[in-house]
């Protein structure tokens, strides 16, 4: 079972930190890494290569601004991506949010909310569990303890 994590900057760390946790908590096998579709195409391009060979199957792409990294990885492989868009500049992440979700066809990218780097890593994790039925146990499993605590946090002081 093997994900990678892409972003654009190392500013972009602290967000895609909830994407690496979550796929811990799932026991995903995953790499990390910092590459940019317009600074480094060449290196994004080769690594991309490399994944490939190493037969990784999601790849979660973050990206803040113009935000064209996730597109621009779907564009060079078919391994399914997940896009991130996330919050940089002045306009609270809607610059990016519309880059990722407005992909043209036919080169898809799945998108998740604004810094919600970690439902990326949750759909990804359903990914896999199409293939690995572990996975689908540990996802059930997440899901009955999550409605159990949710149900079970009591009642609230207003
Ligand atoms: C994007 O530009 C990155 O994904 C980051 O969110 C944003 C700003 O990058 P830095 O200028 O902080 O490197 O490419």
């Amino acid at each position: 079972m093997k994900a990678a994590i892409i972003f654009g900057s190392a500013s972009d760390t602290p967000g895609m930190r909830k994407a690496a946790d979550v796929l811990r908590e799932f026991r995903v096998d995953f790499s990390a890494h910092i590459l940019s579709a317009h600074r480094v195409p060449e290196l994004l391009t080769e690594t991309l290569k490399k994944l490939e060979t190493e037969g990784v199957e999601v790849i979660i792409a973050g990206a803040g601004l113009a935000a064209h990294l996730p597109g621009v990885i779907a564009g060079q492989t078919l391994i399914p991506v997940i896009g991130v868009p996330l919050t940089s500049g002045g306009l609270g992440g809607l610059d990016a949010l519309l880059s990722i979700v407005q992909m043209p066809k036919p080169i898809p990218v799945a998108c998740v909310g604004v810094d919600n780097a970690a439902n990326a890593a949750y759909l990804a994790c359903e990914i896999l569990s199409i293939k690995y039925p572990e996975m689908k146990e540990k996802l059930a499993a997440f899901r009955v303890k999550m409605k159990a605590d949710f149900a079970n946090s009591g009642g609230v002081e207003l």
